[in-house]
Order: structure tokens, then sequence, then C-alpha cells
């Protein structure tokens, strides 16, 4: 039998509005109530950006907090905060949702294009979001836009200051950075550290396309409003619910089971709850 695929349900980003996708969850009790969905579905991760209540993106500890303990009183899922927050964000700012101890949290591995803005990580960022993470005990999700991003964390793996095995997400198709083609994503596969576990988070179209070849090459798969409000060409999904079942039975017809939240930390070697 074939590995559990992983599925992460990235809920809400920081770029998309309610005017593109009206189901996207914005406060903590939408985004609870979505991650319990996604869970249901098939998701084992949530990835989870707060917003105020006019929909603008936060990095808000105190947000983070009620958005974690809401999501956590409803269903076991994995979660993890983002600490990419929005484009323009202080790296001071972006750090905020580590403190509350999540399972796990993201960290871009370098600077990129994003659409009409600059996703801006700076080297020393970086290195303090690594630190803070080790020190608060939350597994990073290595985010890599970008080939360079992959190499960056080869050295830093060589210089010691990331133990193997990692995990990385490739985020493929973000305009400015790496496309989402089946060759970026095999291009990048080669240079991964050993015994790694990797993910891919397709944009539009390429959510379920490179879901699909990430299920057949033995990955992992982000799907959600994050990256993608459609289910099909001009049809927009109705819940991020929707697109975890899609990808979950996608995943049962290749033969890879879907991963439980308890499946999932043990292909992550992740210490599990309670996190106190
Ligand atoms: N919103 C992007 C600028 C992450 O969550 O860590 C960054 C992002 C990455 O979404
Ligand atoms: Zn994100």
């Amino acid at each position: 039998m074939s590995q559990p695929v992983i599925i992460t349900a990235a809920l809400t980003g920081a770029e998309v509005s309610k005017l593109q996708q009206p189901a996207l969850p914005i406060t903590p009790d939408e985004i609870a109530l979505a991650a319990d969905q996604a869970c249901q579905a098939g998701a084992a991760i949530v990835h989870v950006h707060a917003r105020w209540p006019d929909g603008t993106p936060s990095q808000d500890g105190g947000l983070y907090a009620e958005i974690i303990e809401k999501i956590q009183s409803r269903c076991d899922v994995i979660v993890q905060v983002s600490t990419g927050g929005a484009v323009g964000m202080t790296a001071h700012e972006r750090l905020q949702p580590v403190m509350c101890r999540p399972e796990m949290a993201t960290l871009s591995m370098g600077s990129v294009n994003f659409g009409d803005g600059v996703f801006l990580n700076e080297p020393a960022d970086m290195r303090r979001f690594l630190q803070t993470m080790q020190e608060q005990e939350v597994r990073p999700e290595f985010e890599i836009f970008d080939s360079g991003m992959l190499s960056t964390l080869n050295k830093w793996i060589k210089s010691g200051w990331v133990q193997c095995p990692v995990h990385c997400d490739f985020v493929l198709g973000v305009p400015g950075a790496m496309a989402a083609s089946v060759a970026s994503l095999v291009f990048l596969h080669a240079q991964l550290p050993p015994e790694s576990t990797w993910s891919v988070a397709g944009m539009g179209p390429a959510q379920l396309q490179l879901g699909a070849v990430a299920l057949a090459m033995g990955g992992h798969v982000r799907v959600g409003f994050e990256d993608n409000v459609y289910f099909r060409k001009g049809e927009l999904a109705h819940s991020n619910a929707q697109l975890v079942q899609r990808m979950a039975d996608v995943a049962r017809l290749l033969e890879r089971p879907v991963a439980s939240p308890s499946e999932a930390r043990s292909i992550l070697q992740l210490p599990g709850l309670p996190r106190l």
C-alpha cells in the first residue's frame, strides 16, 4: 500500500477577498468551522491566516490564539500558522503567531516578486524565524517559491542550523515566482534534502493538476481558497472542504490513502498535542 497523503487546507490566505470568493472564511468562528469541515473531508493540516473583521490581513497574536483555540475545540487537525502574512508586513509582525505554539508554522526561504509587490524575506529575519520556531518547538514547513530558496535550505542543513528530515512545500504559480509546471516540480524534487517530506501548492487550476502529479510522485498536497477559489473554470468552489474532498477522491483513485491528523503527525514526526 502506498504512503498516505497529507492534505493541507489553506483556508483563507492574505490576498483573496470575499468579493472574489463569497465563502472565504474570515472570522475566527468561520475559520474554525472551515477547518472542521476540511478535516472531515480529509485535511490533516490547516494552514491558517488571520483577518480582521473587515477582511484586512492580520498577524495579531491574540487573534491567532483565538482561532487556534476554536479550531482545537472542534477537531484534531494539525494547525499550521502563516509567518508569511501579507506583502508589506514587518518580520516582527509576521512572527507573532509562532508564540501561540501551534504544531507547525510556515517559513519562507527567500524573497520573491509577488504579483505587483515584493515578498521580502531578509536572511537575518529568516534565521530569527527559524530560531524562534526551534525555541518554541514549532515545526517549520519550508515554503519554496523558487529554486534558490531550496538551495538556501540545503545550505542551512549543511551548516547544521536545520536537521533532516525537513518538510517542504513547493508553492508554484505565484506571478513573479516559479511556474506551476510539472517540470518545475520535478526539478525541485530532485534537489530535496535526504528523507524530506514535501507537498505542492499550485495556484489556480494548477492546484488540481499539480496535486494529481504530486499524488503520483508520492508527495503531499495543499488545496484551498488561499491558492485557488474555483472548483472548475468559471465555477467558484462553494467551500474549502469541497476542494479537499475532490483531492481526497483523486488520491483514493490513485490508491493513496488519505492521512488522518494522527497519521500525518507520525509521517512528519510531530510530537503531537497537548502543547502546553
Ligand atoms: N501571503 C504571502 C505573501 C505563508 O503563508 O507563509 C505569503 C504567504 C506565505 O502566504
Ligand atoms: Zn499562506
